[in-house]
């Protein structure tokens, strides 16, 4: 990074000092804008604001247990940036949930949506709240807590949330009913609906589906593919789950899959079967990753150490890794047992989960890397897809949202390849996706005055 980068960096730091996971975000952000600023030295303003939030919501969520016990959690919004459309963004319930975690998410956000071409802006936002063994009437009363406050401060063309870790059609389902009778109006107000209420098709897939067609685009600029590969995928959510789909569609062999717990590692391959039990012992039983080896035969389960919470998984020998679980999965040291093991690709489900130590050692041994911002953004591009749908009062067919889903993650590649070439860094995606999704934000801002 040069000093005028550094000083806005070091501006970032002096504010809010105890925001690690913020600052990680914009470091790498910053470091990749540096030839723009000495080709754009007017976008160093931009730079500046584009660092701070436009606005911090945090409000307290108090709610009653089965027991009739009380609890206060914490919720948040942070509307990070608006200039291409309105504030979006997914909602995580998760304990480690803070305002740092949400800063850096909402951050990436920005960037992230604008790659998508679609017209929102970033935002992100969430609860303390665990829904971990928490009943289905106990995540009711917390939605409509958490909704009660929250409801003031979004709308259909103001802000627009969605989920995320923690947060999936349950919650959704239960956020919406109760702005609707807050608002008093049904609206598009949130993404990731179900069916009968105005959700879109394909959009629960998106985010796996998506960073698959991106893998797939990557690999093809080395004249690779999933055909025959194993790979690695860490966590067993939504986008875990999905990804794995779309993995053996194309012909590729998932091995792993994780929870916070532990991994599972399955030689054979986790084929359609498989994964259909796996789906119904996340989704509907909510049990955990270990069950899957006490079931099938020759599948082996390694319990979590401490911190890193997933550290194992990246020491098996696959030929492609799709962390899909948090932030800072995958470290130096992980990143370097997936060389020693010549992985090919490395393409982020999960947002931020490699560190930078990571990122830098996978960028100089040469395997192609695909960041989160651009790689994950089927997800919200989709849930932009739904949002459509909704101002049309319509709903597309499933292959319909495929097909654009496909040919925006198609675009994002192709947009952070050649930007990436264009700035003299070939083959760096997290360079091309920075600098093409920060130039349609940077001209937007200052066209409207950069209020
Ligand atoms: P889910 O809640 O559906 O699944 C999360 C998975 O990751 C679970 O298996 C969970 O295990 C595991 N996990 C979560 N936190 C940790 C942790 N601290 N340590 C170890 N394992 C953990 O979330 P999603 O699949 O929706 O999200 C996964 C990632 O993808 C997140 O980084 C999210 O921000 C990102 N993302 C999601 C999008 C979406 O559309 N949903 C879009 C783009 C990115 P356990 O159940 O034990 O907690
Ligand atoms: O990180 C993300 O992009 C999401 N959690 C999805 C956001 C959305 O609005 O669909």
């Amino acid at each position: 990074m040069d000093s005028t980068m550094k000083s806005v960096y070091d501006s970032v730091i002096a504010r809010d000092p105890n925001q690690p996971e913020f600052h990680q975000a914009v470091e790498e952000v910053l470091d990749s804008l540096v030839p723009v600023i000495q080709a754009h030295p007017e976008y160093l303003q931009v730079v500046r604001a584009i660092v701070e939030a436009e606005r911090i919501i945090q409000f307290r969520v108090p709610w009653y247990d089965d027991n009739g016990d009380f609890h206060v959690n914490r919720g948040f919004r942070i509307q990070f940036n608006s200039a291409i459309g309105p504030y979006k963004g997914g909602l995580r319930f998760h304990p480690s949930v803070n305002q740092s975690i949400l800063k850096f998410l909402a951050f990436e956000q920005v960037f992230k949506n604008s790659l998508t071409g679609l017209p929102m802006g970033g935002g992100k936002g969430g609860s303390d709240f665990d829904p971990k063994g928490k009943s289905d009437g106990e995540v009711m009363r917390f939605c409509q807590s958490f909704m009660m406050e929250l409801w003031r401060h979004i709308g259909a063309d103001l802000d627009v949330p969605a989920g995320d870790i923690g947060v999936g059609g349950r919650e959704i389902g239960y956020l919406f009913g109760m702005y609707k009778k807050l608002a008093n109006e049904f609206t598009g107000v949130l993404t990731g609906k179900g069916r009968s209420y105005g959700g879109s098709l394909i959009r629960p897939q998106a985010t796996g589906y998506g960073l698959v067609y991106f893998a797939r685009e990557m690999l093809a600029t080395k004249d690779k593919s999933f055909e025959g590969a194993t790979v690695a995928i860490s966590g067993s959510g939504n986008v875990a789950q999905f990804a794995c789909e779309k993995v053996i569609d194309l012909g590729g062999k998932p091995v792993t899959l994780s929870d916070s717990s532990g991994f599972i590692h399955d030689p054979a391959g986790i084929d359609r079967e498989k994964l259909a039990w796996i789906m119904d012992l996340k989704n509907n039983r909510r049990g955990r990753i270990k069950e899957f080896a006490d079931h099938f035969d020759g599948v082996e389960y390694t319990a979590s150490k401490p911190e890193p919470n997933l550290n194992g998984l990246w020491g098996v020998n696959v030929d492609i890794a799709l962390p899909c679980a948090t932030q800072n999965e995958i470290n130096g040291e992980e990143a370097q047992m997936l060389v020693d093991n010549e992985v090919t690709a490395v393409a982020e489900g999960a947002n931020m989960p490699c560190t930078p130590e990571a990122v830098e050692c996978f960028q100089a041994n040469g395997v192609l890397f695909a960041p989160g911002k651009a790689s994950n953004a089927g997800g919200v591009a989709t849930s932009g897809l739904e949002m459509s749908q909704n101002s049309l009062r319509m709903s597309w067919t499933r292959e319909e949202v495929d097909q654009k889903l496909e040919a925006i993650m198609v675009n994002i590649h192709k947009n952070a390849f050649e930007t990436a070439e264009k700035y003299g860094m070939p083959g760096n995606y997290v360079a091309g996706a920075n600098i093409a999704g920060f130039l349609k934000v940077a001209e937007a801002m200052q066209a409207q005055g950069m209020v």
